[in-house]
C-alpha cells in the first residue's frame, strides 16, 4: 500500500498498522468510553496503538504529535481539544507524508488538505436538540411561575469545538421563544468539578434559576451536587439539561434529576480503524463522516439503562 505519493503513508512490512492517537485527556465518562473503544478496536484489529493523554493541554497534543512523525508512524489520528492553532503542526505530518485523520473534535484549519476526514457528532445539532426540547417543555421549565424560563449554561472547555457548537445550536433554537433567555454562561471545562464550583457560584450570583444547561453530563452532574448542597432538589427546583448520555448521566436522568438528554456517540473507535485502513490502502474516504445520535427523556432512560454499555 506504500505507494511513491509523499502524502500517502504506508505499513510496515508485515503489513501491521501502526497508529499514533494524540487524545485529549480523561476529564469525562465520555472521554473514557472514547479512549476504551479506541483501545479495543485497535487491540481487536492487530492495529498498533500509540496513546498519549494531553490532559486538555493544546502544547502537550502538538508534542505528542510531533513525536509520533519523529516515530514515523503510519498514520496519526487526534481529537483536538480546541479548534485553533493546528496547521504548523498538521504541515509537519503532511510533509513526512503521514496522513492525519481528525476525530471527535474538528480544526478550524482553512486548508482541508492537511487532514483525510473528520469523524464525530455534529455538535451544532445537539446543541439544538437541547434548546428545542426547553422551547416544547418551557411551561414546565419555569420552575418558579414567573413567566421568564432563566437559563445558565455550564459550557465545555473554552475554544473547544463541543463548546461552541452547542452553545450555538442552543441559543438559535432557544430564540423561537422570547420567554427563554441565559442568564449567566461560563465553562466548567467539560469536569464533575468545574460544573459543580461554577454551579455554586451561579446560586449565589443568579436570582431564580429555572434551568441549567450543562454541555456535558459530567458537569451536570456536578451542578446536581452544588444544587442539593444548597438544600434544592434538582429536576424540581431547577431542571437539567445535558449532552452525552454516558451510564451517570443516565442514571441521574432515571431517577428524575436531570430533565433531558442528547446523546453525544462515543464509541468511535470501528468506525476511525475502518477510515484508517482505507486511508492507508489509497481508497477515498467521505471528508466528513458525522455519527448517529439520539436523545432520551427520563421514560427513555429507564427503558435502556440496565444494557447502557458505558
Ligand atoms: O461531550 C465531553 C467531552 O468532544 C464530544 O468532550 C466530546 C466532548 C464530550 O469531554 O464529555
Amino acid at each position: 500500500s506504500c505507494g511513491s505519493d509523499s502524502a500517502a503513508g504506508g505499513t510496515d512490512d508485515d503489513g501491521t498498522i501502526t497508529m499514533g492517537f494524540a487524545q485529549v485527556g480523561a476529564e469525562s465518562g465520555w472521554r473514557t468510553a472514547n479512549t476504551k473503544s479506541i483501545q479495543e478496536t485497535a487491540e481487536a484489529e492487530g492495529i498498533d496503538l500509540k496513546f498519549s493523554d494531553a490532559q486538555q493541554k493544546q502544547e502537550n497534543q502538538i508534542k505528542a504529535i510531533r513525536s509520533y512523525i519523529q516515530q514515523k508512524v503510519d498514520i496519526i489520528a487526534f481529537s483536538p481539544v480546541v479548534e485553533t492553532g493546528w496547521d504548523t503542526v498538521l504541515l509537519e505530518a503532511k510533509r513526512a507524508g503521514i496522513p492525519v485523520i481528525l476525530t471527535d473534535r474538528a480544526v478550524d484549519s482553512e486548508d482541508t488538505s492537511l487532514y483525510e476526514t473528520f469523524l464525530g457528532s455534529d455538535f451544532v445539532l445537539e446543541g439544538e436538540k437541547a434548546g428545542e426540547w426547553l422551547v416544547e417543555n418551557a411551561a414546565e421549565a419555569d420552575v418558579d411561575g414567573d413567566g421568564d424560563v432563566n437559563v445558565v449554561e455550564l459550557q465545555g472547555t473554552t475554544g473547544a469545538a463541543p463548546a461552541i457548537d452547542r452553545k450555538t445550536g442552543f441559543e438559535s433554537a432557544i430564540a423561537a421563544d422570547d420567554s427563554i433567555s441565559i442568564g449567566a454562561s461560563q465553562t466548567g471545562d467539560f469536569t464533575r468539578d468545574g460544573g459543580k464550583k461554577v454551579m455554586e457560584a451561579f446560586l449565589k450570583s443568579e436570582d431564580g434559576i429555572d434551568v441549567v444547561f450543562a454541555h456535558n453530563d459530567d458537569m451536570g452532574l456536578g451542578a446536581i451536587e452544588a444544587i442539593e448542597a444548597a438544600g434544592l432538589t434538582p429536576g424540581k427546583d431547577v431542571k437539567i439539561i445535558t449532552i452525552d448520555a454516558v451510564k451517570d448521566g443516565m442514571a441521574a436522568l432515571a431517577e428524575g434529576k436531570i430533565s433531558f438528554i442528547v446523546e453525544c456517540n462515543p464509541l468511535l473507535g470501528p468506525q476511525l480503524m475502518d477510515l484508517a485502513k482505507k486511508v492507508l490502502a489509497g481508497e477515498e474516504v467521505p471528508e466528513r463522516v458525522v455519527t448517529e445520535e439520539t436523545t432520551f427523556t427520563q421514560e427513555q432512560a429507564k427503558e435502556v439503562l440496565p444494557e447502557r454499555q458505558y
